[in-house]
């Protein structure tokens, strides 16, 4: 796939991953509508986006209303003139203990996580089979996969979204429109300083992937039309250690976070 003149929404692109997937695929030709809460943060990266030559128009949005959204892509296709690409990537962290969990932190997380996307998606999917294909990223989590001690709920928003969106890409299966998914990890943004719940320990950033790189690798992804997505080789094998030995990848991840935040 080429990006040169696709009509692309992008979701959560106020900053962090989303930002710099929207500067990537702007300087790749995209044509971009950037969604978020916050209008001043987003009006700032699509003025970054234009500065360097691109196209970006920024839609105020709430992913979890299902109106806001569907109000935001009908403005992305009367600006854009259609809608080739959605990229689901707007989402809240949480971290806190299963038996701790506030219930009222949980149902947000699914709000934003789970049900979001899904609204998008069904806003979007219109237009993409109106013109006979397209393209949905889910930029999605390790913790999607991978049991992780403490972001209990987070990883079950995450793990539902994933069952949701390869369900999504057998029903389109020869449509036209492809589902890409991507597995990040610990990426150095602000969305651990975002999170819900009980706050996340300051570790040190040295193992954390930028930003850019993700952007980097979905973007490159998508062109060579790949369906599941991990950001570091590391991060693949620890997904095969643990469906061929679970009992070790669970040790090596209690190790890793099996701190509980509120000792
Ligand atoms: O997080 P952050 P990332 N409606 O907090 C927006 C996944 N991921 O870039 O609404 C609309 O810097 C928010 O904007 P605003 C993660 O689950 C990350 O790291 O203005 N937008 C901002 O633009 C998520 O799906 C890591 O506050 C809403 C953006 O979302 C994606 O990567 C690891 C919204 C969040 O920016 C991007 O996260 C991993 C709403 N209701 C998966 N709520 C990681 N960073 O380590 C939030 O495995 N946003």
């Amino acid at each position: 796939m080429d990006w040169n003149g696709r009509r692309i929404v992008i979701t959560g692109a106020s900053r962090g991953i989303g930002r710099s997937l929207a500067l990537n695929l702007a300087g790749r030709g995209g044509r971009l509508v950037l969604a978020a809460r916050s209008g001043a943060d987003l009006e700032a990266v699509a003025r970054e986006v234009r500065t360097r030559g691109g196209e970006a128009v920024a839609v105020p949005t709430d992913v979890a209303e299902e109106g806001s959204v569907r109000d935001m892509v009908r403005t992305a296709a009367l600006a854009l003139g259609g809608i080739d690409v959605l990229v689901n990537n707007a989402g809240v962290g949480l971290r806190a203990g299963v038996q701790d969990m506030n219930p009222a932190d949980f149902t947000r997380a699914l709000a934003v996580n789970l049900l979001g996307p899904l609204h998008c998606v069904q806003a979007v999917l219109p237009y993409l089979r109106q013109q006979g294909g397209g393209l949905v990223i889910s930029i999605s989590s390790l913790a999607g996969i991978l049991p992780v001690p403490f972001l209990g709920g987070y990883s079950a928003s995450k793990h539902a979204g994933i069952a949701l969106f390869r369900c999504l890409r057998a029903e389109l299966a020869g449509r036209g429109v492809r589902v890409m998914l991507v597995y990040p990890g610990s990426v150095d943004t602000d969305f651990r300083r975002n999170a819900l719940g009980d706050g996340y320990p300051d570790r040190a950033r040295a193992s954390r992937v930028s930003p850019e790189q993700v952007a980097e690798v979905v973007a490159r992804a998508a062109e060579a039309e790949r369906q599941d997505v991990f950001i570091r080789r590391s991060d693949r094998l620890l997904v095969m250690v643990a469906r061929l030995a679970p009992g070790l990848a669970d040790r090596v991840l209690i190790g890793r976070y099996g701190k509980s935040p509120r000792s």
